[in-house]
């Protein structure tokens, strides 16, 4: 039998079933139904039977008092019926029948034996008697006289025949309504059945096949019996995607060079690492993927930002839980009652769960990251504002979040890698219920030196908060040298600066230097070859940038990634040096960010104003020397400026790494582009073949952009090469290979044993 076929059969056996309930119930209510009736019907007779008694009973005294032989002349036609009276009988003390009525004289013998049952005190006796002929109803009452002693029997008799079909013929109708009523459900049952349950159960099966036969990317049917069956259906094709990806890629690697970190090779790692059982969940405050609504649908973007670009291959290739705040106007009606959906949307490899805060919430914690942690961290000449109703708010959205780490681990074991400063009690408030998980936190953000510490009203808090993870991981030693400082002031520690860990009541912490980077880009779908060289055509047309040469830089509109004072030297650049005066223009992705905070805004507008001043100030006929973008772009579009770009320029005041300046490396197949790079960029510790400048200083800014402009193809093609051997060298999987290394080898770590596949999805 085939599959619709099976379908069909069992939902018409789900309808049979109910019927067939529904149908012995039914009879049954029908049967008690048609005695009930049948009873007050016999009710009925013997009512009328005493009423005839009662009416004859002085006629039938005064005929006893005589000879009884004339008892049948006197009483004569009363006693015969009509109708539904069969008739009436006089019977003597002695329980001979003295007088009948026409219609019941066949019945003496039966009647005798009934009057047989009278006991002595017994005033009266009904009864239905069945002969051969019909049913009858009999009624029979002692006659008294007046000295108590008894004269006689008088008796009814009924023709009972009525009663009987009646009865049938009620208990046909509502066998009938029953039996229709069975059929109509029948059907209704097995039609809802199979709509409901078995149609979609079946499309769940046929896309189960596709996805392991023709390694399908369709999603998960939406209509299924369960919210629960879709939510864990998309996470199973998450997982196994993951898993199948993973197997494949292992095998393809292998024969690579083992130089150079795969999304296969971290995988393979990882379970190394982790052990069976062990899930890999992450937390942060930005999401990877956040839906906003385009033409009144749906619609995925990835948000720009460090934390998302580095950690999202990572838990595509392993598998896992993210967990962040969901931010976008249309993150709840695409997740699930609780928050869960799997992602990336196209092609699902894990679970992204949503935490959701009210407008008020959202206000005092992003008011506390913002204005008092970013701004202590990150030394851009902001002065934190330490409000106390914004920590109580950091406090309480951070004990949401480590619920929903304890809420996905269950009892479970995991590795929950907490991340950036916007998480900083995470570790402690998970650690405080499940000892036993290891916690791991990735400081994106600068730790500056104890003395920008020392102001925070909640600096202890925040350490011990902090301190409650195995591992804590820097972009750069300077990070982790300022944090062992700042704990060794503020806190009553244990330090180990040979080993570089401290601890506190009993538990250790590592502190570690791991400079985070980038995915390569052909694994980020973007065009390649002929493609990528249509797009870069394309987008010259756009902007009007045929024949120029361009300059990049890729931001959020962040006080600390120096946009001004970019601005700032490109216009000296040109002042200083004519001759590159319409030859060479800075295009500048300019992401907004944080537009819910005033600061932001005045600051974008800020840039925008200086970008049209130094353009009114430059520009000629068929060229514009700053053309601003401001827009999150995809990273198709990214990729293609980076690529087609010959200098890129990162100016950060302050920054713990910088993936932008990573990109652009990796970006530059051809080796011909060069990197202008702020030294207080964390990623300046690593690419020294950067032009590295003060972006303070506007002059040697304006100097390195001359000379990346006439820098001769050969050095750079030289410092591109060395470069990209670092980046390649030390990509995003390296990272995260060495946060797992870092967890794995904890003096104290509770780990697992290590074993084979399947662990991790
Ligand atoms: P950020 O300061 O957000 O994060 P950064 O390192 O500058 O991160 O990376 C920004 C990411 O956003 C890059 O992947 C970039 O391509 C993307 N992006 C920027 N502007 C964009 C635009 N207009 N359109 C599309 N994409 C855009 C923090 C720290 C950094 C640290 C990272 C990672 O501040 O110092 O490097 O985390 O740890």
């Amino acid at each position: 039998m085939d599959a619709p076929l099976l379908q069909a059969s069992r939902s018409l056996r789900a309808g049979l079933l109910i019927a067939g309930i529904v149908a012995i119930l039914g009879s049954v209510i029908v049967w008690r139904q048609t005695e009930r009736e049948r009873a007050i019907d016999v009710e009925d007779i013997d009512r009328r039977a005493r009423a005839i008694t009662h009416v004859l009973s002085y006629t039938v005294h005064d005929a006893l008092r005589g000879p009884l032989e004339n008892v049948a002349s006197r009483l004569g036609k009363r006693l015969e019926g009509q109708n539904r009276l069969l008739g009436c009988a006089v019977f003597g003390p002695d329980g001979r029948m003295l007088a009948a009525g026409k219609n019941i004289e066949r019945l003496e013998t039966p009647l005798v034996e009934m009057l047989q049952r009278l006991l002595p005190g017994d005033s009266d006796l009904s009864s239905t008697l069945r002969d051969a002929h019909q049913p009858v109803r009999v009624r029979a009452e002692r006659m008294l006289r007046d000295d108590g002693e008894v004269s006689g029997t008088f008796v009814v008799v009924h023709d009972a025949t009525f009663i009987d079909e009646r009865a049938a013929a009620r208990f046909t109708q509502g066998l009938c309504v029953v039996l229709v009523t069975a059929i109509v459900l029948a059907t209704l049952v097995s039609g809802v059945t199979w709509f409901v349950y078995d149609r979609p159960l079946q499309h769940l099966a046929d896309w189960m096949q596709r996805l392991r036969v023709q390694d399908s990317s369709d999603s998960p049917p939406v209509w299924l019996p369960s919210r629960q069956l879709v939510s864990e259906s998309h996470r199973l094709a998450a997982s196994y995607r993951a898993a199948r990806t993973a197997t494949f890629e292992e095998a393809h690697h292998a024969a690579r060079s083992d130089r150079v970190w795969t999304s296969g090779r971290l995988r393979v790692h990882a379970l190394d690492c982790l052990g069976i059982g062990n899930q890999l969940v992450v937390v942060s405050s930005r999401e990877p993927y956040l839906h906003v609504r385009r033409a009144g649908q749906p619609h995925p973007i990835v948000p720009p930002g460090g934390v998302v670009t580095a950690l999202d291959p990572i838990l595509q290739a392993c598998g896992g839980v993210w967990i962040a705040h969901g931010t976008g106007e249309a993150d709840r009606e695409t997740a699930d009652a609780t928050g869960r959906l799997t992602v990336p949307p196209a092609d699902p490899r894990y679970t992204l769960r949503r935490v959701w805060m009210t407008p008020d919430e959202h206000d005092a914690y992003y008011g506390c990251c913002n204005d008092a942690i970013w701004p202590m961290c990150l030394l851009a000449h902001e002065r934190p504002i330490f409000r106390t109703s914004d920590w109580m708010h950091y406090v309480a959205m951070n004990r949401r979040f480590a619920d929903a780490v304890l809420s996905e681990v269950g009892d479970g074991d995991a590795v929950v890698l907490v991340q950036d400063y916007q998480m900083a009690l995470v570790p402690r408030m998970v650690r405080e219920i499940r000892p036993d998980l290891r916690i791991c936190l990735f400081w994106h953000i600068p730790w500056p030196s104890v003395d920008a510490i020392r102001i925070c009203p909640w600096r202890e808090e925040i350490l011990r908060g902090m301190l409650g993870a195995d591992l804590i991981g820097f972009h750069l030693q300077q990070y982790c040298n300022n944090f062992l400082d700042t704990v060794d002031r503020m806190l009553e520690a244990k330090l180990d600066r040979d080993h570089f860990t401290a601890e506190v009541r009993g538990h250790a912490t590592r502190v570690r230097a791991l400079p985070i980077s980038v995915q390569p880009w052909n694994e980020r779908g973007v065009a390649a070859g002929p493609g990528l060289d249509r797009r870069h055509a394309e987008l010259r047309q756009a902007h009007g940038l045929e024949g120029v040469e361009i300059a990049v830089g890729v931001d959020r509109v962040d006080h600390t990634k120096g946009l001004p004072e970019r601005l700032r030297a490109f216009a000296h650049f040109l002042q200083k040096y004519p001759q590159h005066r319409g030859r060479v223009s800075l295009v500048q992705l300019a992401a907004p960010s944080r537009l819910h905070l005033k600061r932001y805004r005045d600051h974008l507008d800020e840039i925008v104003h200086f970008a049209e001043e130094i353009n009114g100030q430059f520009a000629t006929d068929g060229w514009k020397p700053i053309h601003l973008l401001v827009e999150q772009h995809d990273a198709g579009t990214v990729h293609a400026f980076l690529s087609m770009a010959t200098i890129a320029i990162v100016s950060s005041l302050h920054d713990g790494m910088n993936l932008v300046a990573k990109e652009y490396v990796l970006a530059q197949d051809g080796l011909a582009g060069c990197l202008i790079l702020s030294e207080f960029a964390g990623a300046a510790q690593q690419l020294a073949d950067a032009l590295v400048i003060n972006p303070y200083d506007t002059e040697q800014f304006a100097d390195a952009i001359r000379y990346a402009v006439e820098m001769p193809a050969d050095e750079r093609a030289d410092r591109m090469r060395r470069l990209r051997r670092q980046v390649d060298e030390h990509n995003i999987y390296r990272w995260a290979a060495d946060v797992l290394s870092g967890m794995h080898a904890l003096p104290s770590a509770k780990v697992r044993p290590s074993a084979g596949a399947g662990a991790l999805v």
